[in-house]
């Protein structure tokens, strides 16, 4: 079998564990290649940190996705995620027109803000174009305060609980013709995971692991990169939420144990092995 691509539009954030810098190393580690597409240059990442610098690459993604065009290039699945400039969203899109296959994967993960925050780059237009390009998806990976955003509902008005996951992965899912996977989805004070919508049942499954009382940077990078990783490599969609649960797990205990800074991000490095002995070789 042919190594899958995954062509992974993200920003690159030279410290802080997050975007790039998490999808390279995670998809390669599970048998992946990662092909990235940057948004932006940033120093850090912007949560934590004051006075990074950033790069703005939208003058650079057509000019890319016309030499990969040139090369005839497929992609098994394309990941996005942080966006530079409301632009990107349009650019994005014709980037799905040029090279969705039939069996493409498209995975958005709509990253805009967190803890009920959106992030400080992110005006309310890329919000508004978030959510018209989350829904050329085929899964999406919003956490409580994307989801709200998508849903254009105060964060407050989310219901937690089972019952209220359900109803807003259902919902999120656009009369079923889109996955979605709800991350910081909490069911008890002991457990964390995410609620997941398949398109492909109709079914709505709870995944669960134990709660690490500590926040951290990046995590829902790490999760949507482990997730697309084991959807290329054929994964269903519970069985890659569950991987993608696991291994934000571990590598949060790790880091908690390190009693790293938040804004570092998880360090993820040491278990990138736990990935390659599980999910690298088909
Ligand atoms: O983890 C999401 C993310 C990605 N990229 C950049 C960010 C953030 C969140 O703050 O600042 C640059």
């Amino acid at each position: 079998m042919p190594t899958p691509r995954v062509a992974a539009i993200h920003d690159l954030s030279g410290f802080g564990r997050c975007s790039l810098t998490v999808a390279i190393p995670i998809l390669s580690a599970m048998g992946v290649q990662c092909c990235p597409l940057p948004t932006a240059f940033l120093s850090t990442h912007t949560g934590g940190f004051e006075g990074f610098t950033f790069l703005d690459m939208t003058e650079e993604i057509p000019k890319v996705a016309a030499h990969w065009k040139s090369l005839n290039l497929q992609f098994q699945s394309i990941y996005s995620g942080f966006l530079g400039s409301v632009q990107q969203i349009g650019l994005v899109e014709h980037f799905l027109q040029d090279f969705r296959g039939r069996d493409t994967i498209v995975v958005v993960d709509p990253v805009m803000g967190d803890h009920g925050e959106i992030y400080q780059t992110y005006t309310p237009a890329m919000c508004t174009g978030m959510a018209r390009l989350a829904a050329c998806a085929d899964v999406i990976t919003p956490n409580l305060t994307e989801a709200a955003l998508l849903l254009n509902l105060p964060y407050t008005a989310l219901q937690e609980g089972k019952t209220g996951y359900c109803e807003i992965v259902e919902r999120l899912s656009m009369d079923g013709r889109r996955s979605v996977v709800l991350t910081g989805a909490v069911l008890s004070p002991e457990q964390t995971g995410a609620m997941c919508f398949d398109a492909k049942t109709g079914r709505s499954t709870a995944v669960q692991t134990s709660r690490i009382p500590r926040e951290f940077h990046g995590t829902g990078d790490v999760f949507a990169s482990v997730l697309t990783g084991a959807l290329v490599q054929g994964a269903s969609l519970p069985d890659a939420a569950a991987k993608a649960v696991d291994f934000v797990r571990i590598c949060a205990e790790r880091t908690a144990l390190e009693n790293l800074p938040m804004r570092e991000g998880v360090d993820f490095e040491p278990l990138l092995g736990t990935l390659t002995a599980t999910g690298g070789i088909r």
